[in-house]
């Protein structure tokens, strides 16, 4: 018994009446008010990378003041948020680097995973005999934190890739160097007067993406495994309906689990909630929000209140005492719309600065004592919940999560015959695609976006690549509305096709696995490396592709970029902003195939974005000899 679609839109609607009521505006008014969106913007082809400008290509001005055509300028365009997309990435793995080289017995943040700091640390060739693990953990962030700045050398992780992946990024001369230095790179590159070949501009988009999804990404997740413990399966529940009536709900929102782990931790402290029964609440609520969502339910369990468009619906129910963010995804719209209900809304990062909010900058030293004085201030909001404002729609699903590779591999490994076959590898799920009982695997990730129906285009492509035995992993938003959906159970068995059932009751996991926040997409560039070295072929030759249904971010286009890059085809249900020049068009889909043997396959019609899938997918059986 899945949740319908119509069913999350009656939801929807039940919540707009709520701000109707009390004149709140939602992002459906604003997509009004933004319709129709610009043409320029959209074809990417306005520049405003001098003051010359802005300057927007038209049939009657093909060009720029200073000489750019449309291809450069929605290249430039493109590979800035291929930059930015980086950056957002990278600089969460630099905080979070930070706090592992400050972590201490008796300090606010210790190692919870002490193999994987070990495993890390003798990658890296940081001596570990004798040595304290605190002291270790010091040199490995060091080293991690040298990955954005060095003077020389490529990205430490490159080596993790094929050998047939690691020749192609050095000939193609896409091999990242220090984090920043990429990052810089495609700014200087796209500044007036620099590079306005659209090919090299799609080339450094490429370098850009790899040091994000193998440079800044993979260390973000290393280092939050490190630092939280490597997530493992664990069920818990999603959507709205995770909201109680009778208890302080708190919201965690945004990426950086810095911040939520340590807001989670001071949830259960006795003194707090024996604080929330005095106020009249059950106890405390913490439930998650977009990556955030993913990442606390993945390690303890929390429950996810939804995705990314949810975002105004959590505050819409009334029952919010508190939302707190971090970084990324935040609508700026929010502490406005908590106005007009009790709900306080507080930012805790330099990075997410929003006019309204109540800002409390969260620091490492002080990160406990500061996670209990938020909850309290929660926890005395509960008095001024208004009951006529309150409307929690019933629906939540229960979910299975925590998928990283070493889950996968530990799965796979209790259907190994360990006497005849090795253990820790991916051949049972090698046979299982060799023998067509599965046909490939398709990573679901990204966001929701208002310019389709949301969530719709996730749900259907899902349900109809069960059907025809197709393994998803999934993270990042699409992993909620498969949470929300009721898609993440065992029972979801019942929805797949004969094969990929089998598999499911075999292995005993759900079809879908969700392997955590869209950070960890990197943990799915390792899922497919792993795959194909144990194929003994490359990335790009084996049944396993990318897709984002209904991607929106900056992130989402250096994650399309790097997964291009490890040789994985990219389905997008989305266009991204390049389509005022044909050239790009054909670069993003086709001439990125001569550089990494991979491309996007652009189609807005979901169900014909699953043929497109299914298709590519029997062409790589069919390359394969299977
Ligand atoms: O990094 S999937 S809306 S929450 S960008 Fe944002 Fe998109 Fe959600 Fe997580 Ni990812
Ligand atoms: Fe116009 Fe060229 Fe300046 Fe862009 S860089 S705004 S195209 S003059």
């Amino acid at each position: 018994n899945i949740t319908t679609i119509e069913q999350m839109e009656a939801d929807n609607a039940m919540l707009k009446q709520n701000a109707c009521a009390v004149c709140a505006e939602t992002y459906d008014d604003r997509v009004k008010a933004q319709s129709p969106h610009c043409k320029f913007g959209e074809g990417g082809i306005c520049c405003k990378n001098c003051s010359m400008g802005p300057c927007r290509i038209t049939a009657k001005a093909p060009r720029g003041i200073c000489g750019a055509d449309a291809h450069a300028i929605a290249a430039r365009n493109y590979l800035r948020s291929v930059a930015a997309g980086t950056s957002s990435h990278s600089d969460h793995a630099r905080e979070i680097l930070h706090v592992l080289r400050n972590a201490s017995p008796e300090g606010n943040y210790k190692i919870r995973d002490e193999q994987k700091l070990l495993s890390l640390a003798k990658e890296w060739e940081v001596p570990t005999e004798g040595r304290d693990i605190y002291d270790i953990a010091r040199d490995v962030a060091d080293i991690g934190l040298m990955e954005f700045g060095k003077p020389e050398g490529t990205q430490r992780f490159v080596s993790r890739a094929t050998p047939e992946r690691q020749k192609v990024w050095a000939e193609q001369g896409i091999l990242p160097r220090a984090i920043d230095r990429e990052v810089v790179t495609a700014m200087h590159m796209t500044h007036m007067g620099n590079t306005a070949d659209a090919e090299f501009l799609v080339r450094q988009g490429l370098r850009t993406s790899i040091a994000n999804g193998w440079g800044g990404s993979m260390l973000g997740t290393e280092v939050t495994d490190i630092l939280f413990g490597t997530p493992t399966v664990r069920t818990t529940e999603g959507n709205l309906g995770v909201l109680e009536k009778d208890m302080v709900n708190i919201v965690v929102h945004g990426h950086d689990p810095v911040f939520s782990e340590m807001v989670v931790t001071a949830a259960e402290v006795k003194e707090l909630t024996d604080y929330a029964k005095t106020k009249g609440a059950k106890g405390i609520n913490i439930v998650g929000l977009c990556c955030t969502a993913n990442e606390v339910a993945m390690r303890h369990g929390v429950r996810m209140a939804g995705n990314f468009l949810q975002q105004e619906n959590a505050i819409l129910t009334g029952v919010v005492e508190m939302m707190c963010v971090d970084i990324q995804c935040i609508f700026p719209a929010l502490p406005q719309l908590a106005e007009c209900f009790h709900t306080k809304f507080v930012t805790s990062s330099p990075i997410a600065r929003i006019p309204g909010a109540t800002h409390i900058e969260f620091k490492p030293e002080t990160a406990f004592q500061q996670a209990k004085d938020i909850v309290k201030m929660a926890v005395d909001n509960y008095q001024n919940r208004e009951a006529s404002k309150v409307c929690i729609p019933p629906s939540k699903k229960n979910a299975v999560v925590g998928y990283p590779t070493e889950q996968i591999i530990k799965h796979l490994d209790g259907v190994t015959n360990s006497h005849v076959d090795e253990l820790g590898s991916y051949k049972p799920a090698i046979d299982a695609i060799k023998a067509g009982v599965l046909r490939g695997a398709v990573a679901i990730v990204g966001c929701n976006n208002p310019r389709v129906r949301p969530d719709y285009s996730h749900f259907e492509i899902m349900k109809e690549l069960l059907q025809n035995d197709i393994l998803i992993v999934a993270t990042g938003c699409a992993a909620q509305v498969a949470t929300k959906a009721g898609l993440l159970n065992y029972d979801a068995k019942y929805y797949c096709g004969a094969g990929l059932r089998r598999v499911c009751e075999l292995v005993h996991i759900p079809p879908i696995l969700h392997m955590g926040a869209c950070v960890d997409i990197s943990r799915m560039m390792l899922l497919a490396t792993g795959i194909a070295k144990d194929w003994g072929v490359d990335t790009t030759q084996i049944p396993v592709v990318g897709c984002a249904p209904e991607w929106m971010s900056e992130k989402a286009v250096s994650i399309a970029n790097y997964v291009v890059s490890t040789g994985l085809d990219v389905y997008l249900g989305i266009e991204p902003q390049v389509s005022g020049s044909a050239q790009m068009m054909e670069l993003i889909t086709e001439g990125t195939r001569k550089i990494t043997g991979a491309g996007y396959i652009i189609n807005t019609d979901p169900h014909e974005l699953v043929k497109n899938i299914l298709a590519g997918i029997e062409a790589k059986r069919t390359a394969l000899g299977i």
